[in-house]
């Protein structure tokens, strides 16, 4: 005769068998008291990235198949999971270093996920998106809407880097990933050059024929004009947890222009400390210009030009400008995602700001 314990453990062997499962025994770990992320706070020396991103511009060329020459970024907490993990930077967020050589094409493709770009370092190529070649220069911030065909030219003379950022893990986890190759190796140019940006000379002026679009009609915000809002804005006060902050949205809805993928620069002065909280939604950031260092869940990541580093889920985080120059943070997030779900949440540290309590080193 088995026990009342053996006869319950043969049960769950059963059940297992048969693909099924018992809540009791699994609740607190399939519904958490709070998030519990796989992504984990991490940062990536611009120094490593770069040297492996130059290293793939002798290995490899972006032929079609290939698509594109990008280094990603993988979360440690993910690297066990196939293949969405590979991508996976947050929950939700795919970043890596993009490298396109004096001369070089990429392919034109589409796809449902919805990408960002932040211009690094670089000049003389564009991307074309739906028939619009839009130039990019360091610091810009260009949007690639899910649908739109795109690929991208380079007629300059030095390599060219950026930052992509795509919803590709949470489309993963959806189940609902499309991806469609253009028939020849690129798609036709049949706009102006600069034909989104010139229809948006000045804010809270909408050009008619904008009102039903479905996706922000600017492909690219110029850093100057970023550069400039923040300046004027560091004249009056700064936001307590982010300083001197604007977002890159959709000058016809207010929404994030990355659609599913909020966008971000900010500015910390010299000596600047922000306050810590903390929120439901996942980071990533990048620092396109200076140094400073943030707290996140009281272990202190350093920075400086080039690095990018992770805000899981639910951490607490404050940032620091240190060194004599103005810091830049860009960054993406989910933010978008949470507030359409209703799942959006925000806490402030009570203390203010956080106790060091180690130091990231990798
Ligand atoms: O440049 O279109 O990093 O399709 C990943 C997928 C870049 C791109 C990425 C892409 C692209």
């Amino acid at each position: 005769m088995l026990d009342a314990n053996e006869r319950l453990q043969a049960y769950y062997q059963e059940l297992r068998q048969h693909h099924l499962g018992p809540l009791w025994n699994s609740i607190g770990r399939l519904m958490t008291e709070e998030p519990t992320p796989r992504a984990q706070a991490y940062l990536w020396r611009w120094q490593d990235v770069y040297r492996y991103v130059m290293e793939s511009g002798d290995l490899v060329t972006p032929d079609r198949g290939g698509e594109r020459r990008v280094v990603f970024f993988m979360n440690p907490g993910f690297e066990s999971l196939e293949p969405w993990g590979w991508g996976a930077l947050t929950n939700t967020l795919y970043a890596g270093i993009q490298l396109l050589k004096p001369g070089e094409k990429a392919p034109s493709h589409r796809h449902n996920q919805n990408a960002i770009r932040f211009i690094i370092q670089g000049s003389g190529a564009a991307t074309i998106v739906e028939g619009e070649r839009v130039v990019m220069e360091p610091g810009d911030f260009l949007i690639t809407p899910a649908g739109l065909w795109h690929d991208h030219v380079h007629s300059g003379s030095e390599p060219m880097l950026w930052l992509d950022s795509l919803d590709v893990p949470m489309l993963y986890q959806l189940g609902v990933m499309f991806f469609e190759r253009y028939p020849q190796f690129n798609q036709p140019v049949t706009k102006p050059d600069s034909y989104t940006t010139k229809r948006y000379t000045a804010s809270g002026l909408r050009p008619l024929q904008d009102r039903r679009s479905s996706y922000a009609p600017q492909a690219v915000f110029k850093w100057q004009r970023t550069r400039n809002a923040l300046d004027q804005l560091s004249l009056l006060e700064p936001d307590p947890y982010d300083g001197f902050a604007v977002e890159y949205i959709n000058p016809v809805t207010g929404a994030a222009a990355g659609i599913t993928i909020g966008a971000m620069m900010q500015k910390l002065p010299p000596g600047h400390h922000t306050l810590a909280h903390r929120h439901v939604h996942s980071t990533i950031y990048h620092v396109f210009r200076g140094q400073g260092n943030s707290v996140i869940n009281g272990i202190r990541f350093s920075w400086r030009q080039g690095d990018t580093f992770v805000v899981p889920n639910w951490a607490w985080h404050e940032h620091a400008a240190s060194g004599g120059e103005d810091a830049y943070l860009f960054s993406t997030n989910d933010q978008p995602v949470m507030e359409k779900l209703g799942l959006e949440r925000e806490e402030p540290y009570p203390a203010g700001q956080q106790t060091v309590e180690g130091e990231f080193s990798g």
